[in-house]
Order: C-alpha cells, then structure tokens, then sequence
C-alpha cells in the first residue's frame, strides 16, 4: 500500500468540506443520513482523488440523492374501532446494479431522515455482497409494541395497499427490519397477493412453505460472526475462547449469540430497550431461546435472573461497560456512542463487528479505530442477511427451494468473500496508522469496495 494512500489528501479534504456543506443544506435536519453519508463521503474522495472519471460524473452526489422516495398516509383501525394514521415510507435509493432491495421497519423513531440513511448504506452493502441489488428501504412510525395479531395484520394489510404500486420482483424487493419478523411479513406478502393476484418473490423473509429460504432467518447473525471470524483469523487469532458483548434481543443479536457460543465463545451480555442482561456464565443456545420466547410473548427481559442464577439484570442501562475481548452492537443506529468507545478501548476490546446499521457514533468510530481496535462496519459485517435475501430471489425466479446445507455454505463463502474486498480496499489505511500501529480499516473497505461497484455501473449508463 502506497504511503499517499496512508492520509486523505488535502484537496480531497477540502473536496468533502465542500460537499457536505452542499448536502447538509439539502438536507435540513436529517442527522442520520448525513452522518452515514459522511463516513462514506471521507473514504471516497480520497479514493478518487486521482480518478477524474469519477469526479466529473458526480459519482458520489448522485448516489447520496435518492433515486425517489415515496410517502404515504396509513389508515388503520384498532381492536377498539378507532382510527389510527401512521406514515409509512419507501426509499428507492439506487438500481444500478439490480432491483432495489432493503427491509421495512416498523417502529416509532422512524422518519424520512433514518430511512435515507438505511438505504444509502443498503446500497453499498447489497453491492459488496456481489449479488445483483440495489438499495433501498422503508417503513412507517407505526409502533407495533403492546398490539395484538389483528391490529398488526390490518396495519400490515393498508400498508401494503399503497406500497404495492411501487414493488415487484424486478423493480424493489422489500424484506424485514426492526418490528418486522415472519409474521409481517405474511400478512404484507398476502395483501400483494391479493391486490395483484401474481405469486412471485415481491418480499424477502417470507415463510418457508410459501417461498421462504432455508436459513434466511438465522443469516445476518450467524454471518456477522462468520465475518468477525474472518477479522480475527487475519489476526492470527481464533474466536474460540473470546467473550463477547452483545446488544440487542431481536433477530440478529439472538442469533450471533447463538452462533457466538457455537462457535467456542462466552455470550456475556444481551439486552433490549429497557436494559441489560449480564451473565458471567455465557448465554447459551438454550437461554438465548428463553430469551426469544420471552420477548415473543411480550415477556421483560428483567425475569431473566430468577431463571438462570448468578446472572443480574442492569435497568435503563446498556452493556459496553463489561469487560470482553469482542462487542456485537445489534439493536439500533448511534447505540454505541464515544463514552461506551471508552469503556471498550479501557477494557482493551479487539474487535466491534456491527449487527446493527451505523449503531456506532461517528466521534466512537474514529476512536475505537484509532486506539487500535478492528471495527468491521454493518455494511460488511451484517450483509448476510440481505445476502440470503437475493439467494431466496434466485430461488423464486427459478421455482425451486434449495438445501439447507448449500444455503450454510453459500452464506459462509459470501462473507469470506466480503471480507476479502474489505481488506484489499482497507489495508494500511486506518487512523492507528498515524500511531504506527497500522490494522486493517474495515471501515474504508467497505466503503470504497462497495462504491467502486455501483459507481462502475453507474458510469456505464451515462448521465441519468
Ligand atoms: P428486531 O426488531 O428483531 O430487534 C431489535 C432489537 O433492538 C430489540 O431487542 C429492541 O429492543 C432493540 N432496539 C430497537 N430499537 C432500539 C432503541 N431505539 N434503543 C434500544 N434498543 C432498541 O430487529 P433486528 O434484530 O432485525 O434488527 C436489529 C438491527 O440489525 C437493526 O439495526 C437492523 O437495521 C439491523 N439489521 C437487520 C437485518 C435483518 O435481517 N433483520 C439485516 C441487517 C441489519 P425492544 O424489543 O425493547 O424494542
Ligand atoms: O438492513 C438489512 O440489510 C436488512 N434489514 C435486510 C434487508 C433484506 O432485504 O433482506
């Protein structure tokens, strides 16, 4: 690696000022976006600095200006007959390499601002996945805590009645998030069916008797460990052993932690928005199904030290605090901020591999990087889910359902591959450079390896 590669070059750092002052005013109040297109925005400019090609195609602008974005009103009727009115929210970021694809969230904190963000990292992600897919994701404000199966069958149902207009097969591929497992699906997957009367694979995640893959459920959890994996090996070190942090209680954070402790490791810690979980013994694959049921059921994780002694619930507090060798943040974007970076870096932490979408603040990023620790980001580390995603696509275009056993190993060999890219765009570039303690910037790989592709693509077709 070059040395001028080692630093951003001073007309590029003057080329990102530039830039984000234009974004920002575009922007007004959309924090979130303008915070993941930031960290992508560093790493790119300084990867075309010398590539006019891609400067004088505006390369970076186009993609930081989504393709569209639909927003639309959702009337819905509650188990007391009231009326209800949610927003609901479709960003179609980019197609260059394929249909657009990315999950629906259902929850609360959702608005226009973290939808964007969603999609633009979706786009980098689908494309370092090497898999034909674009980016893009949506969702609504609608919380689904506390409603019952009707409720959320008749949101999912009117939600669906708008957003079928804008998907299908081959133009956007919606999938879940954040409030949107297996059950919502099935109820937004029968609504297109019955608007459109066309069964093909318009969503990702669907249930297995009705065009669902093989391991799609467990496949960003187990695939983040898989690419934690892969960072460790290019360390020399084993994953078995380690003890790890782990937030979150949903989809991913339940199934790293399964595959964290397969694998030879101590799960320490879980968590959900009201608290943590600390277990010095390691959650194994057995609590880790209590904790699902439990969550299933609208149980509170707080029960969770009169099942397994010698564990303690921590209220309103989350777990960076614990002394490990590896964290997993896999519950929410900015979960990970520069105080928690500190804890992590005294405690002498190797890795952060994010489950979670951008869960780690900019300023904790630049930390953790600096003092030395790996961080393989979430557009890396947690592609394995909309990996198996476009495998459960290639199935349905080809009306066949394939083995369990190819899906495992389809899944294994795409994160190995992702991290391979990573490191070729990564190596001798991080901040500890700059101390001398040069580590692989997982960070800057994955940005610009999943750039490269869409921008190559992008510049094939001319200005559109
Ligand atoms: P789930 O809905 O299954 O679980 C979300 C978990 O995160 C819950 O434990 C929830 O706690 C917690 N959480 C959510 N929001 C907050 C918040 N604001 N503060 C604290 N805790 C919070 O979602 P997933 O597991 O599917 O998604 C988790 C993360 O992984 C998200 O960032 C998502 O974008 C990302 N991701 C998901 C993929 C997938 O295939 N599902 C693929 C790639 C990334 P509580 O129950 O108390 O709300
Ligand atoms: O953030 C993500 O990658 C997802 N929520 C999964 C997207 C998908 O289409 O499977």
């Amino acid at each position: 690696m070059t040395q001028e590669n080692a630093h951003v070059s001073d007309s590029s750092t003057s080329d990102v000022h530039a830039f984000m002052e234009g974004l920002r005013k575009r922007n007004p109040h959309q924090d979130e976006f303008i915070q993941a297109v930031e960290e992508v925005a560093e790493n790119v400019f300084d990867f075309v600095a010398n590539k006019p090609e891609y400067q004088d195609a505006e390369i970076m602008r186009r993609i930081a200006e989504p393709d569209r974005i639909v927003s639309f009103r959702v009337c819905w009727q509650d188990d007391e007959g009231r009326v209800r009115v949610e927003r609901g929210w479709r960003v179609q970021n980019n197609n260059a390499i394929g249909p657009y694809k990315g999950g629906l969230r259902f929850h609360e904190s959702v608005n226009e601002s973290v939808l964007k963000f969603l999609a633009f990292e979706q786009t980098f992600k689908n494309a370092l996945t090497g898999l034909p897919m674009g980016g893009g994701k949506g969702g609504s404000n609608f919380n689904p805590k506390g409603k019952s199966d009707a409720e959320i069958m008749r949101f999912c149902q009117s939600f669906m009645t708008e957003l079928y207009r804008h998907i299908g097969p081959d133009v956007d591929v919606p999938a879940g998030d954040i409030g949107v497992g297996a059950r919502e699906i099935g109820f937004l997957f029968g609504q297109y069916k019955r608007i459109r009367n066309e069964w093909h694979g318009v969503l990702t995640g669907k249930g297995l008797e009705y065009g669902g893959s093989p391991v799609r459920t467990e496949s960003t959890g187990y695939g983040v460990v898989y690419f934690l994996r892969e960072m460790l090996r290019e360390e020399d070190r084993e994953l078995d052993g380690m003890s790890a942090v782990i937030s979150g209680a949903g989809n991913v954070a339940t199934h790293a932690a399964e595959k964290f402790a397969e694998l030879g490791g101590k799960v320490l810690t879980l968590s959900d928005s009201k608290g943590f979980i600390h277990d010095p013994d390691g959650i194994d694959a057995k609590k880790v199904a209590w904790i699902r049921q439990q969550k299933s059921s609208g149980g509170s994780l707080s029960d969770y030290p009169e099942q397994f002694s010698g564990s303690e619930w921590h209220e309103g507090k989350k777990p960076w605090s614990v002394g490990c060798d590896i964290a997993l943040p896999c519950a929410t974007q900015n979960e990970l901020d520069i105080d928690a970076a500190k804890s992590l870096i005294d405690n002498e932490v190797l890795a952060v591999c994010e489950g979670a979408n951008m869960p780690t603040t900019a300023d904790a990023s630049h930390a953790l990087r600096s003092n030395g620790v790996l961080l393989g980001p979430g557009k890396a580390a947690n592609a394995g889910g909309v990996a198996v995603s476009g495998l459960e696509m290639s199935q349905n275009a080809g009306r066949r359902t394939w083995s369990e056993d190819r899906l495992q190993e389809e899944l294994c060999s795409i994160m190995k591959d992702i991290h391979r890219t990573c490191v070729e765009h990564g190596e001798g570039t991080g901040p500890a450079c700059e101390e001398g303690e040069c580590k692989i910037d997982y960070v800057k790989g994955a940005n610009v390896g999943g750039f490269k592709k869409v921008a190559d693509a992008m510049l094939a077709f001319g200005v559109v």
